[in-house]
């Protein structure tokens, strides 16, 4: 813990939890080995963040949950977590909002107002799963930069919108269209406004299936400001990074899309294993698609306490990018014994899924919930740690809480 705090501190002011990164005046000057006590930052959340939501930074905005807020099967937009690269765009005004799509492999250039969007296409809804490339990133050894996420980067919401696939054929699809890149309208933390924040993007065949959105709205409301308003992409399965906020250009493109944080280790992993802390060459990194199978304990919370004798209901949620989720099981001896759970179909494709079981104690006593998901191909989650890299992402680790029996 103290090497990790150690690291989070070299790593600069804005990633240090709990303190303003504006308003530490004299940081500089801070003993090495002391850290800043911190201040109660719930007052301090952008308006409607749940105050349970954990803050990881405020220049640029990066908020996670907790296990136990993600209970709901379709997460509410108190508790969806918030990760912001640059600077959110002021005041956006969705009657004046454009949407423009253009691009080497575009047939035409097109630009859509949201009244366009909805009066032209088909709405769909969709429950999605958005997780962080880097959720998970706070348990990789040696450490990698960037916010420390622990679990709370994934939400499921209720997206609404039209289909990527129905905007991008109506602007027309050259034959030698591979990919799509976004742009969206923050600005960037060094203020150039010549810089673009992120501009990611997906092959077309994952753009035109059909829960690829372009989403105006959020669980029947709109999207919260710090989630996109008044468009986004919503990309589910994939890192949360192609899934492009506050988006106002799709670009169609003859080649693997080439915006900021498409290269080098941003959302990339090394294609084959590395030892931990090697470095990895630019051609030997491929970019992340799918996200692997996981799952969380929402219920109860870690720590709590039960009576001898009472069977104990526990229930979480399980996902795995493009894929199902096949069978869920948990264990109370750390591994070596496992029960499986019940487990729900997903809503639509690519919502995650309930699973619930009840667990018998045998005596009084310490005890942790292991909880483990296999995918529709076979894959399992690891009881530690995956393939350590650069930027530490795609950690599936097991999710487990302390349960105390008296
Ligand atoms: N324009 C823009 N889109 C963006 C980002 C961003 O900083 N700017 N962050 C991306 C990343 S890295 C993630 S994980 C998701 C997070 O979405 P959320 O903040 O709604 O949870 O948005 C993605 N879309
Ligand atoms: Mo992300």
């Amino acid at each position: 813990m103290s090497n990790r705090r150690g690291f989070i501190r070299k790593a600069g002011l804005a990633s240090i939890s709990a303190v303003a990164a504006n308003q530490v005046v004299f940081g500089s000057n801070l003993p090495k080995g002391l850290e800043f006590i911190g201040l109660d930052r719930s007052e301090d959340m952008p308006p409607g963040v749940d105050p349970e939501m954990t803050l990881l930074n405020d220049l640029p905005w990066n908020i996670e949950a907790k296990a136990h807020l993600l209970d709901d099967p379709v997460t509410p937009a108190s508790k969806f977590f918030i990760r912001n690269n640059g600077v959110v765009p002021k005041d956006p005004d969705p009657s004046s909002w454009k949407l423009t799509i253009e691009g080497e492999s575009a047939e035409s250039s097109k630009t859509y107002t949201i009244d366009d969007l909805k009066s032209n296409f088909k709405t769909y809804s969709y429950q999605l799963v958005i997780e962080c490339g880097g959720n998970g990133r706070s348990e990789f050894n040696p450490p990698a930069k960037g916010n420390q996420w622990s679990i709370g980067a994934v939400a499921c919401a209720k997206w609404t919108g039209v289909r990527l696939r129905d905007v991008l054929e109506d602007v027309g699809l050259k034959e030698d269209a591979v990919y799509i890149g976004y742009y969206g309208a923050d600005t960037h933390l060094s203020k150039d406004p010549d810089k673009v924040v992120i501009s990611r993007g997906v092959p077309i065949n994952k753009a035109m299936e059909d829960e690829a959105l372009i989403a105006w709205a959020m669980n029947d409301e709109d999207i919260p400001l710090m989630n996109g308003y008044p468009l986004r992409l919503v990309i589910g399965g994939w890192p949360g990074s192609t899934s492009g906020k506050w988006l106002n250009k799709i670009v169609i493109r003859n080649k693997i899309h080439d915006g900021p944080k498409m290269g080098g280790d941003s959302y990339r992993m090394p294609c084959e294993s590395v030892a931990p802390g090697s470095k990895v060459a630019e051609e030997d990194m491929c970019i992340i698609e799918s996200m692997p199978v996981k799952s969380l304990i929402t219920y109860p919370k870690s720590g709590a306490m039960i009576k001898e004798g009472r069977a104990l209901e526990v229930r979480g949620q399980a996902w795995a990018g493009d894929y199902k989720v096949n069978s869920m099981d948990i264990s109370i001896d750390f591994g070596r014994t496992w029960q499986s759970c019940v487990l729900k179909p997903p809503a639509n494709r690519l919502a995650w899924q309930q699973w619930k079981t009840e667990i018998d104690f045998p005596q009084k006593g310490y005890y942790e919930v292991w909880a483990k998901a296999t995918d529709a191909n076979g894959r399992v989650q690891p009881m530690v740690v995956p393939g350590w890299n650069p930027k530490g992402y795609l950690n599936n680790a097991c999710h487990r809480i302390a349960i105390k029996v008296s």
